[in-house]
């Protein structure tokens, strides 16, 4: 049986935005009805996917509100999609305020849509701490017919910070193996301007605090201190000038490349020897999943759900939080014996390629959703 779901979740740049629109893309090829509810169009949702439709949510500025009320305007939205498109499921990404604002659309209408929600970190990790919105989201989570995480620790996580006793089952994120590849481009590494001689080392996030990027920098400078080395930097976000200052005060400019937000990030994740996650909080890390994908090791702290995706000393290390030293000798151990390197690179693609294959998790978010239908 075929369903039709609604899908809302953050649609800019971001793994949580980015996993719900795979996710979509993926169940509309199977023959569901897919429906985004977002305020803009999902940035990797093409305007060619069959099946596949989007409502946007519009918020008019009354000079009444001070604070125009996105939230109940989604709710809203979502009332009517449910209705008009008489949906069966309505999926939420992230909590707050998608799981109150599903909540309230479900008083709305006069059908039994179930709610789905998941959870993908910071709605958890860093809002759960703030009390004046804990209790709104220990609420969302208990009022939603089914809740989701994306690992093991973000379950714990949730249960001990909001002290939720009901179910939340693990689903992990998935990567597009169409997309991510080892998919080397000479143009691509000219345009770097790397000679293909020298240790190559990638670093991809949004560049805010809870990333460390300044440890990634930091790292590298140990590693460019004892070899021919190149750091790219990839993404853009609140910390980069404080990045850009700290790459000027070690006097490691050349070596640096600041390449920002771009679309091509199989081909550039495929120009390194090994990728750093070096963040403070990460339910998941999806960056460390494309870099695997692509036949790249991965370095990362021992936080969150980091443990759950590399495995440990097989597809990549796990070093403390702010240990460089430890991750400058991870990144070395890896690529100073090409033997290792080559078993690391394969045991990474096949890790990306089996445990977090796209087929197995869509099929269990479609298993989610008929259990809880069939829960009445
Ligand atoms: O990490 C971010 O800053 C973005 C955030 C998001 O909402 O997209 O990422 C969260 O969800 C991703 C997809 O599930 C996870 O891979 C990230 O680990 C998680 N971020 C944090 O937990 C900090």
């Amino acid at each position: 049986m075929t369903l039709k779901i609604g899908i809302t979740c953050y649609p800019t740049v971001g793994g949580s935005g980015v996993v719900a629109t795979e996710l979509g893309k993926a169940l509309a090829i199977k023959g569901h009805e897919i429906h985004f509810i977002s305020s803009s169009m999902p940035f990797r949702l093409g305007d060619d996917s069959a099946n596949t439709f989007f409502h946007e949510v519009e918020v008019n500025q009354y000079s009444v509100f001070r604070f125009p009320p996105y939230d109940l305007a989604l709710a809203n939205k979502m009332a009517e999609v449910i209705v008009r498109e008489e949906l069966d499921i309505l999926h939420v990404h992230y909590a707050i305020p998608h799981a109150i604002s599903a909540y309230l659309a479900k008083q709305m209408v006069n059908r039994d849509v179930k709610v789905i929600t998941t959870l993908h970190g910071t709605d958890i990790t860093v809002l759960g701490y703030d009390p004046s919105l804990s209790d709104m989201i220990r609420f969302g989570i208990e009022q939603s017919d089914a809740v989701t995480a994306v690992s093991d620790d973000l379950v714990s996580q949730t249960r001990e910070l909001l002290s939720i006793t009901c179910p939340i089952e693990t689903v992990y994120n998935f990567v597009d193996h169409e997309i991510y590849y080892p998919r080397y481009e000479k143009e691509m590494e000219e345009k770097i301007g790397l000679t293909g001689k020298e240790l190559v080392i990638s670093h991809v996030s949004n560049f805010r605090k809870v990333k460390r990027v300044d440890d990634v920098v930091r790292t590298f400078a140990l590693i460019q201190a004892e070899c021919d080395a190149v750091l790219m930097l990839i993404g853009e976000g609140p910390e980069l000038p404080v990045i850009r200052k700290l790459v000027h005060e070690l006097g490691i400019e050349e070596h640096v490349r600041f390449l920002g937000n771009q679309r091509k990030i199989a081909e550039l994740l495929s120009l390194s020897h090994v990728s750093l996650l070096l963040s403070e909080k990460e339910s998941f890390g999806l960056v460390i999943l494309e870099a695997m994908a692509c036949g790249v090791p991965v370095v990362g702290s021992n936080i969150g759900g980091i443990p759950e995706v590399i495995e440990e000393g097989v597809s990549g290390y796990i070093c403390e939080l702010g240990d460089l030293t430890s991750v400058r000798d991870a990144v070395f151990a890896i690529t100073k014996d090409p033997l290792k390197h080559a078993s690391m690179r394969q045991a990474a693609i096949q890790r990306a390629g089996t445990v977090f294959h796209k087929d197995r998790i869509v099929a269990h978010y479609e298993d989610v959703y008929y259990r809880t239908l069939a829960e009445g």
